[in-house]
């Protein structure tokens, strides 16, 4: 199979930064929806991180006949139950901003500290082969929530998501060293490895 340009299946203009730096040296032309006319709307109906990625993935595969990437993530919070997890982007509406999002989960961890505030950010990432075939990789990052939100880089819910590690808080960290350590970092480099075997199997 010729692999020369792929489509990212998103309108996250967050994830489209990071996926761009992660798959740089690939040699393949990565378009984003917009970049490649396509309305972005697919229903996200399914119960998982895999299978919303799938879902999106192999639509708009089916709009555009090429190989199509699709990323499904979010944030889980343990003491919530794992919310706001696949409805991360929904959580209070889509409209509501993430300053407001943020302080509601700090205020509804109130009275928790330390391992009673673990979360983990989640990512699946699907690609949508023409010939049929559906690859699916898996990222996780853990690390608490935070007391307050910190830093201007990254999106969503990076400024509350605190990495004891490291001892600062996702928002803080420069988009390379986010994208050494995230859930988008380590599923994006296991699709990488996939497309590479696609690539080699073209040649
Ligand atoms: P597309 O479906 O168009 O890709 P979306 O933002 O709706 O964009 P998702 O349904 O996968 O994407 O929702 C992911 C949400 O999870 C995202 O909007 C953020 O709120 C949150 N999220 C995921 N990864 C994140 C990250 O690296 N940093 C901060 N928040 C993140």
């Amino acid at each position: 199979m010729k692999i020369d340009r792929i489509i990212f299946a998103t309108g996250n203009e967050g994830k489209m930064k990071e996926v761009r730096m992660i798959l740089e040296d690939l040699e393949i032309e990565v378009l984003s929806l917009k970049e490649a006319g396509i309305a972005a709307a697919v229903e996200e109906n399914g119960s998982t991180f895999e299978e919303n990625a799938v879902l999106k993935a192999t639509e708009i595969m089916k709009r555009s006949g090429g190989i199509v990437l699709a990323d499904d993530s979010g944030l889980e919070v343990d003491a919530l139950n794992k919310e706001p997890g696949i409805h991360s982007a929904r959580y209070m509406g889509y409209d509501t901003s993430y300053h407001i999002k943020n302080q509601n989960i700090i205020n509804r961890l109130k009275g928790k500290n330390g391992a009673e505030r673990s979360a983990r950010f989640v990512c699946a990432i699907a690609a949508a082969l023409p010939d049929g075939r559906v690859l699916v990789t898996k990222g996780t990052m853990e690390g608490e929530i935070g007391y307050e939100e910190r830093g201007e880089n990254g999106f969503g819910y990076d400024p509350i998501f605190y990495l004891p590690e490291y001892g600062c808080y996702s928002g803080e960290l420069p988009l390379e060293i986010k994208n050494s350590l995230s859930h988008r970092g380590k599923a994006l480099q296991l699709m990488k490895d996939e497309l590479q075997k696609l690539k080699e199997e073209a040649s």
